[in-house]
């Protein structure tokens, strides 16, 4: 080693003793041209990991386990039980007769139904039913249970700003003194009241988040096709709709922003990117999804991680229907948001 390099790593070692280090041997990687996201592109098909949630159920009680979780770890991020940077997901079964435990937490949580039909999630409140394709939130800090009185295993993709919040150290948890926390609403009361085009005249949202909390897939499905008759797909993105809220028109949360689209059977999208790293689930249909050099072959279910900033395309080998979920909104309101059409 060259004499300035030999006292350069001595004063290294000798700043060290004080907490302090160089930047100049960092700055190209703390600050790169442009993100380099460690979150690797992947896919989970659901016909391989279905077998392993189903099998979690003879291991563990929703009881016991408080969620029975298997949780979609990006194969780039291995012990962190993160699917991108900023966010986690995970898939969720609970059996016939049992409930998962009231608790509440800072994080934000979204579940989007993958299969089953009419277990109930209870959040602040009132229960909704869900049913494959519903898309259903659970603000921060609010109380929230599930429960299945049907005959059959109910399976959902939890999606939570689990990083997010730990970045910023501010995680709290309380659980609820019993299993399930009250009830003091009917079903399908937030929908009427806000999801049907209308509000209550004088209302003022105290919260950041959409007082909808289920927005049920047969609405949305029936909004979707219904646009394809009306105009052309958007070349970058098909058919591509966000959740809103219906009292300010934003996203229906505060940090993670929601879509839905439909690619008609045949269409091939171009290339995009975004800044944003976002977690894809099919919800009807099969296709393609090509990232960089990757190709991935969809069929209802999969789940598929997209790094930030890497350019993807998607095909419709039938009318190809994808929830999607990302940082976006949070990086929009911090002016970090970028999008590039190819
Ligand atoms: C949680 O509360 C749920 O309520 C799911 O279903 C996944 C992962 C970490 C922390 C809390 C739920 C969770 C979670």
């Amino acid at each position: 080693m060259s004499t300035i390099q030999t006292q350069r790593e001595a004063f290294y070692g000798r700043a060290d003793t004080q907490s302090l280090a160089p930047l100049w041997t960092r700055l190209k990687s703390l600050v790169p041209e442009a993100p380099a996201p460690a979150c690797v592109a992947h896919q989970w098909r659901y016909e391989d990991v279905r077998p392993y949630v189903l099998e979690s159920a003879e291991h563990i009680s929703a009881k016991e386990a408080e969620r029975r979780v298997l949780i979609l770890e990006n194969p780039g991020l291995q012990g962190s039980s993160q699917i991108t940077n900023s966010l986690y997901a995970g898939l969720q079964l609970i059996m016939p007769g049992e409930v998962a435990p009231a608790h509440r937490h800072t994080q934000s949580a979204l579940r989007f139904i993958i299969e089953g039909s009419g277990a109930y999630t209870a959040v602040d409140g009132e229960k909704t039913l869900m049913e494959p394709g519903d898309f259903v939130i659970t603000p921060s800090w609010t109380f929230h249970h599930h429960g299945n009185e049907t005959n059959a295993p109910m399976v959902w993709l939890d999606g939570l700003d689990i990083p997010l919040v730990a970045l910023f150290n501010s995680t709290f948890r309380e659980d609820y003194p019993s299993d399930e926390a009250p009830v003091s609403r009917p079903a399908g009361d937030a929908l009427a009241r806000y999801g049907s085009g209308l509000l209550p005249v004088g209302y003022q949202s105290g919260s950041l988040n959409s007082p909808v909390f289920n927005y049920p897939y047969a609405r949305t499905r029936e909004a979707l096709h219904t646009l394809t008759r009306g105009s052309e797909p958007d070349a970058h993105a098909g058919y591509l709709m966000r959740y809103v809220n219906p009292v300010d028109g934003g996203w229906a949360m505060p940090t993670m922003a929601t879509t839905i689209r439909l690619l008609p059977k045949g269409f091939a999208t171009r290339g995009y990117r975004s800044s944003d790293s976002a977690v894809f689930v099919v919800v009807e249909g099969r296709g393609r999804l090509q990232i960089g050099d990757e190709r991935f072959d969809l069929s209802p279910h999969d789940v598929v991680v997209v790094p930030g900033w890497m350019s993807y395309t998607l095909h419709a080998n039938d009318d190809l229907v994808l929830f999607s979920y990302s940082d976006r909104v949070a990086q929009e309101k911090l002016g970090f948001f970028r999008e590039q059409r190819f």
